[in-house]
């Protein structure tokens, strides 16, 4: 599928992409016209510790594991621009360069944790209730996951970040915290693969993009996850269980992840 959340016009806090229509998205397709627009936000400019020197870019090694930072893609190898030396979005163009709002030239790897349960309705029926927040940046409704730190197990990242933004351990005293993330090793010992790759994340430049491994955490009894209070946090600006149906609208491509469970989990839609 085409990516189309990384080619909307309008960008976050940013500049408006240049237009690509769906047939030049490849960059095999020529176009000698296209202009993307050039854009790295003055967060990123500033060099936090997750975004990458620009200055240093002739030592970063694109593809493997360099240092502790992963720049291997679940996509397999991409392309490194001949001119400018920098990766080129393995999805194709999505008419900005540089990096917007990413820290890292190529694959940004992220981990969402898609934590699930049974409601049963009056009428008898059972449909699967997921844990979503609502994100500060967008606004949109999304999948509570994060950023992999360097060298960090992805394992690690996905409880991390669900600690973080559904049961806020970030504002919780140093004993309420342990409790809360013994609680979360407990119920994330068991998971199911749900997607490896690609995010079509509005954020994706054509010289950075988000890549994501998606697990499911599924509380077939409903005796364990019933016993979290949730409570948002950190990048997060709401939280709760919302009833898996047709017509979820979620940020990047995270409908299509939490749809994907309700079919693994024999979910109806409706
Ligand atoms: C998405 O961005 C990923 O699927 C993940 O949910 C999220 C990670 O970025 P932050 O939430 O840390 O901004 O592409």
């Amino acid at each position: 599928m085409l990516h189309s959340a990384a080619r909307k016009p309008e960008y976050n806090g940013g500049p408006t992409r240049f237009a690509v229509p769906d047939d030049k998205v490849p960059f095999s397709v020529a176009w000698p016209e296209y202009a993307p627009t050039e854009y790295t936000a003055a967060v990123v400019a500033a060099q936090p510790v997750w975004a990458d020197d620009p200055g240093k870019v002739a030592e970063i090694n694109f593809n493997e594991l360099d240092g502790k930072v992963n720049r291997v893609s679940f996509e397999g190898k991409y392309g490194i621009d001949t001119g400018t030396k920098l990766p080129l979005n393995p999805k194709g163009r999505t008419g900005m360069v540089g990096r917007g709002l990413l820290g890292r030239f190529g694959p940004n790897h992220a981990a969402d944790p898609i934590v699930t349960r049974w409601k049963t309705l009056e009428n008898g029926q059972r449909v699967l209730e997921v844990v979503l927040i609502k994100r500060k940046d967008t606004g949109d409704w999304a999948i509570p996951g994060g950023m992999v730190d360097p060298g960090e197990e992805v394992s690690v990242t996905l409880k991390r970040e669900f600690g973080e933004e559904a049961l806020n351990t970030v504002e919780a005293d140093a004993s309420a915290k342990e409790a809360l993330e013994a609680q979360v090793d407990e119920l994330f010992k068991n998971g199911a693969e749900v997607f490896k790759g690609y995010v079509d994340d509005p954020r994706n430049t054509d010289n950075a993009w988000m890549e994501t491994v998606a697990m499911n955490f599924h509380d077939e009894s409903g005796d364990v996850f019933g016993r979290f209070a949730l409570a948002a946090g950190d990048d997060a600006g709401a939280v709760a269980w919302v009833t898996v149906s047709d017509d979820l609208k979620l940020y990047a491509s995270h409908t299509d992840f939490v749809r994907k469970v309700a079919a693994m989990r024999g979910a109806p839609l409706k």
